[in-house]
C-alpha cells in the first residue's frame, strides 16, 4: 500500500514547467510511423490518420463544451485528466475555455450514454460524446493512447505524442462488472479505491461488493449494530476483520461514480450468514448464536426460514442499504444453502426477493434464484462450471424474464489459480489460464439462452486466500481486462492471438501504475 501513501509532487515545479514556452503542436516523424495503439477493450472501429500526430506540450490545456445540466460532471471527467497528465508529464495542463484537448458532450448521440467519437490529428485531441460517462470512456482511451508513462505518479519526460487516429466506439454489454469479496478478508476504502482506478480504465460499470458472509459483515446497519462491531471483527484465519461506516461506504459510492462504476451492494442470504447468526442469537432457529467463524467452509449457515424476526431484519437492512445506493440493483445472494432444505429455500427467496423490489431496486442473485418467484427486472448470475444443472437454471430464469449476467467460474473467476504454481487462489473450478479467461463468448456459452437475454458479464474476486490488494491485483490481472474485452467489444473484435498483442502492450502501463500483475510467460511482455 505504499504507492497510496507517495507524496503528491509540489505545485512550484508544476509552474515552472508551464513557463517552458514551447509551440502548441509539433510533428514528430518517429510517432507517425509507429503501430496503431494497442487498445483494450478493442473500439468498435479505429482508423489511422496517416501522417498525424498531436503532441501535449507544456501549454496545452484542457477544454469542455457541455450543456448546463451536464458541465459539472463533464467538467470532472476533465479534471481527472488533467490530474493525470500533470502528475506524469509535470505540465499544468489547466481547463480552459480553449484548448488542444476538446471534450464534448455535444454530439455522438447515435453512440449511445457510454458511446463516444476520438479524434487525434496534428492541431488537437477531440472527445465527443452524447454524456459526461461517454467522455469518461473516451478519457479511459486517450489515457492508452498516450505512451504508458503518462499514467505514471511521478513527473516523466516526454515526448508525449499520439498517433492521428479516428475511433467510434460503444459497448455490447450494458452489464460489466467485477466483484470484490471485502467479506472473506476486509479491504479498506483506500485499497478499493485502488481497485475501482484499475477497474476503470478498462471501461467496466458495476463494482459488486460482497459485503456479508459467514466471515464478515462489513457494513455498519444502525438497526442492527452488532452486525458490524462483532460480525465485521475478524476474517478468515483469525485476523481482525473491519467494516465500512455508512460514511466509508459513501465515499466508495462516490469514487466509484466519479469514475462511472455503480457500486452493487450484495447481502448473500439466506446461506453465507454466519456472521450475522453469530451476532444476533435471535436471528438463530434455535436461539443460540454460533461462534465467529474464520475457516473457509461453504454451505453450513442458514438464516432462519420460519421465524418473523427474519423478514423484520431483512427489511431492516435492505431498506438501509438501498438508502445508501445511488444504483438500480442491489445482490441478495441466494448461492449454495446447502442447509436450507429446497422448499424453505423457496420460500425464503419469494419472501426476501419482495423486500428487496419492495425498496425500488432491481434484484440480483446468484442463478440458484433461478428457480424462484424473480420479480420484473431480477438478474441471474450465472456461476456455473458449464454443468447442466446451472445452465438449467440460467435458462429457466430468463423464460421468466430475468436477464442473465455471465460469471462461469471456470473462466470469469479471477481467485481461480492461473497454473498449478500460483502462490495463493483456489482451483475448485479449475485452472483458468489468462486464454481461458479471455476465449469464451458470453451470448453463446450457455446453449439455447437467448443472446438478448444475456446482460453482460462480471469477473469475481473471492477472497479466501487474498488478504491484501496486492494479491487481488495479481489474481486479476492480467485476466480482468480481458473480461472487460468481452464486455465491451464486439464478437467480430474477440481473437485471442490480436489480443494477446495488444495485451503484452499493457504490462509497461501496469509498470506505470505499479501494478502487481501476474506476467504470465505466454504473452509477450513490451
Ligand atoms: C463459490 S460462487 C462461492 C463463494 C466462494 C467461491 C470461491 C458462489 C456464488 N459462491 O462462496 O467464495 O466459490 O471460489
Amino acid at each position: 500500500m505504499k504507492r497510496l501513501l507517495r507524496p503528491r509532487r509540489p505545485l512550484i515545479g508544476l509552474m515552472t514547467a508551464a513557463l517552458l514556452a514551447t509551440p502548441l503542436f509539433a510533428l514528430s516523424p518517429a510517432a507517425a510511423a509507429a503501430p496503431a495503439p494497442a487498445l483494450i477493450p478493442k473500439p468498435v472501429s479505429q482508423q489511422t490518420l496517416a501522417g498525424e500526430t498531436f503532441t501535449l506540450q507544456s501549454s496545452t490545456a484542457v477544454s469542455v463544451v457541455a450543456s448546463a445540466d451536464e458541465r459539472a460532471a463533464a467538467t470532472k471527467v476533465a479534471e481527472q485528466l488533467s490530474a493525470q497528465l500533470r502528475r506524469s508529464t509535470g505540465f499544468a495542463v489547466p481547463l480552459a475555455n480553449t484548448g488542444a484537448i476538446r471534450l464534448s458532450t455535444d454530439g455522438a448521440s447515435s453512440l449511445g450514454a457510454e458511446g463516444y467519437q476520438l479524434r487525434v490529428d496534428r492541431t488537437a485531441v477531440t472527445v465527443t460524446a452524447a454524456t459526461p460517462e461517454g467522455l469518461f470512456r473516451g478519457v479511459t482511451t486517450l489515457r492508452q493512447l498516450l505512451p504508458a508513462k503518462a499514467d505514471a505518479s511521478t513527473t516523466q519526460s516526454g515526448p508525449w505524442t499520439i498517433a492521428g487516429t479516428a475511433i467510434s466506439d460503444s459497448p455490447r454489454y450494458a452489464y460489466r462488472g467485477t466483484m470484490l469479496d471485502v467479506s472473506r478478508h476486509f479491504f479498506s476504502v483506500a485499497e478499493v479505491k485502488r481497485y475501482i482506478d484499475l477497474a476503470s480504465l478498462y471501461k467496466l460499470n458495476k463494482l459488486h461488493l460482497h459485503l456479508a458472509d459467514d466471515q464478515g459483515w462489513r457494513l455498519q446497519i444502525d438497526s442492527w449494530p452488532r452486525l458490524a462491531t462483532y460480525g465485521g471483527s475478524l476474517e478468515v484465519g483469525g485476523t481482525p476483520g473491519g467494516y465500512y461506516t455508512k460514511a466509508d461506504f459513501a465515499e466508495i459510492v462516490r469514487y466509484a461514480g466519479e469514475r462511472y462504476l455503480t457500486v452493487i451492494p450484495e447481502i448473500d442470504t439466506p446461506g453465507h450468514t454466519n456472521a450475522a447468526l453469530a451476532s444476533y442469537a435471535d436471528l438463530n432457529c434455535n436461539g443460540v448464536a454460533p461462534a465467529l467463524y474464520t475457516g473457509t467452509n461453504v454451505g453450513f449457515s442458514s438464516l432462519c426460514v420460519g421465524k418473523a424476526v427474519t423478514y423484520s431484519f431483512l427489511s431492516d437492512v435492505f431498506s438501509e442499504i438501498a438508502a445508501q445506493t445511488p444504483g438500480d440493483i442491489v445482490h441478495l445472494g441466494g448461492d449454495e444453502a446447502h442447509s436450507t432444505p429446497h422448499a424453505d429455500y423457496v420460500t425464503f427467496l419469494n419472501k426476501t426477493s419482495t423486500i428487496v423490489a419492495g425498496t425500488g431496486k432491481r434484484v440480483m442473485g446468484w442463478h440458484e434464484i433461478g428457480d424462484t418467484a424473480l420479480p420484473a427486472g431480477s438478474i441471474v448470475q450465472y456461476w456455473g462450471t458449464d454443468d447442466t444443472a446451472s445452465r438449467d437454471l440460467a435458462r429457466l430464469a430468463a423464460t421468466k424474464g430475468a436477464t442473465v449476467v455471465m460469471s462461469p467460474a471456470n473462466r470469469a473467476y479471477l481467485d481461480m489459480k492461473y497454473n498449478k504454481d500460483t502462490p495463493y487462489g483456489l482451483s475448485w473450478a479449475g485452472l483458468v489460464s489468462v486464454e481461458k479467461a479471455y476465449n469464451w463468448n458470453p451470448s453463446t456459452l450457455i446453449p439455447n439462452l437467448p443472446a438478448s437475454a444475456v446482460a453482460g458479464v462480471e469477473a469475481p474476486v473471492w477472497s479466501e486466500t487474498l488478504d491484501d490488494i496486492d494479491k487481488v491485483e495479481f489474481m486479476a490481472f492480467p485476466r480482468l481486462p480481458g473480461i472487460a474485452e468481452l464486455g465491451w467489444s464486439q464478437p467480430s473484435a474477440l481473437n485471442w492471438t490480436a489480443y494477446k498483442d495488444r495485451l503484452a502492450g499493457q504490462g509497461s502501463r501496469w509498470d506505470a501504475l505499479s501494478v502487481n500483475f501476474y506476467r504470465a510467460p505466454e504473452i509477450a511482455w513490451r
